[in-house]
């Protein structure tokens, strides 16, 4: 029997998610941050019942580790779904301004809303959504365009809640990630955590990153164009075809890490996580 790929700590997700629910009722805007390189699998399936109807901006960030290519499949997919996605890259301020334009413009019916009953307006308010590490702190200092909110590395930084006024017409709720207090896919509970977007929850370095080499294998045979050629052989000198994952990294070790398999896991997660691997999208649009 394979254990289960992330342990879960439901306490703090509960806990999470009540202060959020509260935090909601304050803001006339949602800007859901999802993880480019795999959209799907960091939709927080609360996500629209938590909108309700309030306006929704939906950003894909970390667009600087996925293929242009790739983009455009998404806004392809995402538009006969209905939906236009706001491509950014939080980390160097790319395509952040078209977000706050799209926030302010979501927030509009709130300040005729209030006009019409005779009241001065005020800045349309919005949170900040999505997994943990995401990048919606980065993005919401980006909006900005000065560091207000811890943004870090580790997943799980943001504890708390707080407000900042982006300009006149705005003002922003950065709020720590969400995760679904419970995960039936396999499959998308270890791309969360080779991509590092599951915060407190927790997981084995080892099993995942012999996982991510399989999934690898996968990716190159399925959907090799969007794929660097041969990324684990480019930069380890190690081919990973026709071997498990677990016997790529014990090999990797040998070959690196005087036989240590955890600095191998380690090394492969952190790579992929840093680009270093070449961009990697680890989903692609169905279909
Ligand atoms: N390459 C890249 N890194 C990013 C991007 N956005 C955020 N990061 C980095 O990812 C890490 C997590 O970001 P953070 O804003 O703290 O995530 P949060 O937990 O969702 O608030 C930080 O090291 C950021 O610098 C991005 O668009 N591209
Ligand atoms: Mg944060």
């Amino acid at each position: 029997m394979t254990s289960p790929p992330i342990q879960w700590y439901p306490g703090h997700i509960a806990k999470a998610e009540k202060a959020l629910k509260e935090q909601l009722k304050l803001v006339d805007v949602v800007l859901e941050v999802r993880d480019a390189r795999i959209p799907l699998v960091t939709q927080h399936p609360l996500v629209s019942q938590w909108t309700g109807s309030k306006m929704r901006v939906l950003v894909l960030n970390r667009v600087d580790m996925i293929p242009p290519q790739v983009r455009q499949l998404w806004i392809d997919w995402f538009r006969r779904e209905g939906e236009t996605p706001y491509f950014t890259d939080a980390q160097h301020g790319k395509g952040t301004a078209a977000v706050t334009l799209a926030a302010q413009a979501a927030g509009l019916g709130v300040n005729q809303r209030r006009s019409d009953r005779g009241m001065l307006p005020r800045p349309v308010r919005a949170v900040a959504i999505g997994f943990p590490n995401v990048g919606k702190s980065a993005l919401i200092n980006r909006l900005l365009g000065k560091r207000v909110v811890e943004s870090a590395r580790r997943a799980g930084v943001t504890k708390q809640l707080r407000w900042v006024r982006i300009s006149e017409e705005i003002e922003l709720l950065d709020a720590p990630g969400v995760i679904p207090a419970k995960l039936d896919d396999r499959d998308a509970a270890i791309k969360l955590a080779i991509c590092d977007d599951i915060g407190e929850a927790s997981y084995n370095n080892q099993q995942i990153a012999a996982e991510f080499v399989e999934l690898l294998t996968y990716l190159e045979a399925t959907a090799g164009n969007f794929l660097p050629k041969s990324p684990l052989r480019s930069r380890y000198g190690l081919d990973a075809t026709n071997v498990t994952g677990e016997d790529y990294l014990l090999t990797l070790a040998n070959e690196k890490h005087q036989g240590d398999t955890e600095r191998a896991a380690r090394q492969l997660l952190n790579d992929f996580r840093k680009g270093l691997l070449g961009s990697i999208p680890l989903e692609l649009p169905p279909n």
